[in-house]
Order: structure tokens, then sequence, then C-alpha cells
């Protein structure tokens, strides 16, 4: 059976650390090629419909922890916080395997970025759950510590702000249209990217209240991998729409 290995832990981490800056470098010069992003002459490359796309692709980051959950004899019951975190992370993926793909009509997903979105999916599903289940340690009082209250009220805003603003997206199109629009209503009266607002709030929540390297290093992956989207969604809005509100910013409310 399994047990913990704290330099296991360190390496993931670290590696999921280093491939934020790797994603950084990249991205911050050119957007990473889905939606709204993705080169149109290379007809080429294969594409999956964005359901599936987006089922299969998240799915093991909320089977992944699920399964270390339940599976992990004898189960481990103490202390609490383990198991709350470990559902939040869960509970989460569940709605973006499940019930995300219900909603998007995005367009066809690149099968390249399907695949590595994949890999990143189990990774990083395994390293939370794992270190979550097996690692973790925390005072019996830990559900009533500032840092795992704070911490869970910013994982909840950030949440609600993350779907609500997905939402409002999926509903700017008709079934079968796949022309863009001008996003209205919630927090895009402030910023392009508000669903990844939502997102960057959410995980850094998380993090606050898990209080270890893995999840800050998943805030931090999360960051550099959607904040420079949001700003080349925001540039994109500027140069397609000439009456886009210019009070907008790109991803942080009022500040940029
Ligand atoms: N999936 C996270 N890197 C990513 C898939 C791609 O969950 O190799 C990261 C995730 C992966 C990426 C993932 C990790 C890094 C990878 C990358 C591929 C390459 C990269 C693996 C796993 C890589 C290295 C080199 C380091 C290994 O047609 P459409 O699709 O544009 O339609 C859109 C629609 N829409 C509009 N419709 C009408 N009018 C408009 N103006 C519209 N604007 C948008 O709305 C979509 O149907 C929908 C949403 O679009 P968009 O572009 O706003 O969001 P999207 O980027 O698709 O994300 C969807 C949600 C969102 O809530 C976001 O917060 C969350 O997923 N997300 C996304 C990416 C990563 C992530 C969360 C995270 O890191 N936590």
């Amino acid at each position: 059976s399994m047990e913990c290995f704290p330099s296991l832990v360190l390496a993931l981490s670290s590696l999921l650390g280093a491939l934020a800056l790797l994603q950084l470098s990249l991205y911050l010069r050119v957007p990473s090629g889905y939606g709204k992003h993705e080169e149109r002459p290379c007809k080429a490359r294969g594409r999956l419909p964005a359901r599936c796309a987006w089922f299969l692709q998240e799915l093991p980051s909320f089977l992944v922890p699920a399964l270390l959950l339940a599976l992990r004899s004898p189960p481990r019951l103490e202390p609490l916080a383990c198991r709350l975190l470990c559902c939040l992370f869960c509970w989460h993926y569940f709605y973006r395997t499940f019930i995300y793909p219900f909603f998007t009509r995005g367009r066809p997903f690149p099968l390249q970025l399907l695949f590595f979105g994949t890999l990143f999916c189990i990774y990083n599903g395994f390293l939370q759950g794992y270190y979550l289940i097996y690692c973790a340690e925390y005072p019996s009082d830990w559900c009533t510590d500032i840092r795992f209250t704070s911490g869970l009220l910013l994982f909840l805003l950030g949440m609600g702000i993350n779907i609500h603003s997905d939402l409002l997206l999926c509903q700017l199109r008709k079934p079968g249209e796949v022309t863009y629009k001008v996003p209205q209503g919630g927090l895009f009266t402030y910023v392009s990217g508000a669903n990844y607002f939502g997102e960057i709030v959410e995980w850094f929540g998380f993090a606050i209240a898990t209080w270890s390297l893995p999840a800050f290093a998943f805030a931090f992956f999360t960051l550099c991998c959607i904040g420079p989207r949001a700003y080349h969604h925001h540039r994109y809005y500027l140069k397609t729409f000439m009456d886009y509100p210019k009070s907008r910013k790109a991803l942080i409310p009022f500040v940029f």
C-alpha cells in the first residue's frame, strides 16, 4: 500500500512551478492555440468537439483524487480538514468535467493540446490528491484556523465568479454559432477575463486553506497559464470591436 514520500511531493511541486514559468515565458507573447487564438490556416491538425475534449481532459483531475480518497486503506478519517480539502478540489473538477461540457459551445479543440492538457490533469490530480490523502498533517482545529476559513471563503467566491462567468460566455452563442461577441454582465463589466479571474482567486483560496507547497504551486501555475490568456483575450477584443468598453481591464478589476 502507498505511503507518504515527502521528497516526491517536493519534486512534483517543483516541476509544476518550473512548468508554470515555462508557460509564462511561452504564453506572454503568443497565446496557447485553442479557442479564439487558434491559427486558422493549419487545417491538418486533428480536433475533437469541445464537449468531448473538455470532458476527457478534465476527467482525471476529478477521478484520480476521488479514487485516492475512496481507496485508501485504512481510510483516513483524521484530520477532517484533509478530506474536506480533497473534496473541494474534486468538487471543482466535478463541475468542470460533468457540467461545463454540457454548456460549452466552443470550437473544436486541437488534439495535440488535448493530449498535454490530459497529461497535466493526471499529474496535478495525483499531486494534490496524494498530498492531501497521504501526506498532509493539520492540527485538529485547522477547520477554525483563519487560514482555512479565509481560504475557503476565497475558494467559494472564486468558484462562484468562475462558474457564473463561464455560463455568461456560453450563452453568447446560439447552438451551432461560432462567432465571437462582446461578453456582458457580471464581472465582465470590469474585466475581459472574468472566468479566469474567478479561477485564479479560487485556487489561491485553495492554497491558503491548504497551506501547502503543492497547492501554492498549482495556484501559481493557474496564474501563469490563464493570466496571459486573459491579456490576449483583452487585446483580441480591443482589436476586433471598435466599441469595446474603454474602462474594462484585462484580468483584475480596476487594476490591470
Ligand atoms: N485546461 C487548465 N503547456 C487547459 C487546457 C489546455 O483546465 O502544453 C490548463 C485547464 C492546456 C492547459 C490546461 C495546461 C497547459 C497546456 C494547455 C495546452 C498547452 C499547454 C497543457 C490543462 C502546455 C506546457 C508547455 C507548459 C506543458 O470557440 P471558443 O472555444 O473560443 O468558445 C469559448 C467561449 N467564448 C466565447 N463565445 C462567444 N463570444 C466570446 N467573446 C467568447 N469568449 C469565449 O466561451 C469557450 O467555449 C468558452 C470559454 O472560453 P475561454 O477562452 O474564455 O476559456 P477557456 O480557456 O476555454 O477555459 C475554460 C474554463 C475557464 O473557466 C478557465 O478558467 C478554466 O477552464 N481553465 C482553463 C485553463 C486552465 C485552467 C482553467 C487552470 O489552469 N486552472
